[in-house]
């Protein structure tokens, strides 16, 4: 298959962590997407502490970015699996709590049904942690009427970018 998409695709990344220790793993992958073939790191969001959403364990650590790709959506998808998998995700159940879980929010303007993925992400609306970091550096993308929605979701801005 192949892994290029014609023309660079701006795309919209969540990134999130409730093991270990959460902000170095959140640092240290905005380091290692950058450093993917193919993926440009454009804007990121401060780190928010917030808590867990339908479900347990610690509270989290949220981020978003913006990159620039030319990969296709499975191709970066994979990239971010493949991050995933080098912090030592593990999935015993859904909503575990996990040392990093990256989920690709949008891409570009397209619309993706596959097993694999689901574009743009189906829950992001529904989530603070998403779209209070995505307010942030792409206001746009985000209405005050969401954000009024989701405003009793706890988020607390721990780190500026
Ligand atoms: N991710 C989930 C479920 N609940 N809650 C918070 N606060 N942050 C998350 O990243 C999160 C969650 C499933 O991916
Ligand atoms: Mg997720
Ligand atoms: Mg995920």
């Amino acid at each position: 298959m192949n892994a290029l998409a014609r023309a660079p695709v701006t795309a919209y990344i969540a990134l999130g962590a409730n093991l270990g220790d959460p902000q170095a793993t959140i640092l240290k992958v905005l380091t290692d997407l950058a450093l993917i073939d193919g993926i440009s790191l454009i804007k990121r969001s401060g780190l928010y502490l917030t808590a867990p959403l339908d479900a347990n364990g610690p509270d989290y650590v949220n981020a978003v970015v913006e990159i620039q790709t030319i990969l296709t959506a499975p191709a970066l998808l994979a990239q971010l699996q493949a991050l995933e998998q080098i912090a030592g995700r593990q999935r015993p159940f859904r909503n575990a709590p996990r040392t990093l879980d990256l989920d690709l929010l949008t891409y570009g303007d397209a619309r993706i049904q596959s097993e694999a993925l689901t574009i743009p992400h189906p829950r992001m609306g529904e989530r603070a942690f998403v779209l209070v970091p995505l307010a942030e550096i792409a206001p746009f993308m985000v209405s005050a009427d969401q954000l009024r929605r989701v405003s009793d979701q706890l988020v607390k801005l721990v780190a500026e970018c």
